[in-house]
């Protein structure tokens, strides 16, 4: 749920993310509400002259990105990004983050991992102590759904197939299913992420673990940097 504030704070770490961005840079473009801001105002940088190729990391941001009169390009032509911003439903201080609320965190991985630089940008009720509060999204080939879902119950993942507004499962960008996982509290992201990631059917996980370079976090009128720690 978004209150006002949380919106003038996703608007405002937005804003402040455009500081990375540079003339004649590919740009991974993320998915969510914070996203959205991003690219609306990209579109003002673009109309006033700003010079970038954008990759989308979902549909429904290739749409927000065509209104913003933003060019378009792909993995396939430029599978190297130079900057991704993107937003997300958790961030720890180590820079963990879970995605996937808005269902796109398939692309969004892919687009990460393809990206010299992760920025994430969030209203200040993103940034926890610990993940794990919102339930981790996990994509799965709808095949493999029952035995997936089976794997699991048994990590103490409470799974729960996540519906689509008619009803039926929600299906993702690529074709997939998203169960939606409980853990309440993730002691250790990486071994959790290591874990998913060998269950077959999983096609990908909402942990990304180690992708994001900094966070920038609204909060009230300010944006706080989190940088990650190079030591
Ligand atoms: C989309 O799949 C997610 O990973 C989003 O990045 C996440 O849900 C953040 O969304 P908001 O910016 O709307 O909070």
């Amino acid at each position: 749920v978004t209150s006002p504030d949380n919106d003038r704070e996703k608007f405002l770490a937005a804003q402040k993310s455009l500081e990375y961005v540079r003339d004649g840079m590919v740009l991974g473009l993320g998915s969510g509400s914070t996203a959205r801001h991003f690219v609306e105002l990209l579109g003002q940088r673009i109309s006033a002259g700003l010079k970038v190729k954008c990759v989308p990391s979902s549909e429904t941001t290739r749409g927000w990105a065509e209104e913003a009169g933003a060019t378009l390009t792909s993995l396939d032509d430029s599978p190297w990004i130079d900057l991704t911003i993107d937003g997300a439903d958790e961030a720890d201080a180590q820079l963990n983050l879970i995605k996937g609320g808005g269902g796109a965190l398939l692309r969004e991985k892919i687009v990460a991992a393809a990206s010299e630089r992760l920025v994430i940008i969030a209203d200040s009720t993103k940034l926890v102590a610990q993940l794990g509060k919102f339930p981790l999204p996990i994509e799965v080939i709808p095949f493999a759904q029952r035995p997936v879902l089976q794997h699991l119950q048994a990590l103490h993942g409470s799974p729960q197939l996540r519906l689509g507004e008619d009803g039926g499962p929600f299906v993702t960008d690529e074709g997939n299913h998203i169960l939606d996982c409980a853990f309440d509290q993730i002691a250790d992201p990486p071994s959790l992420a290591a874990s998913l990631s060998n269950i077959p059917g999983i096609v990908e996980h909402g942990l990304f673990v180690g992708y994001a370079d900094v966070l920038l976090i609204g909060r009230g009128e300010q944006v706080d940097v989190i940088e990650v720690n190079e030591d």
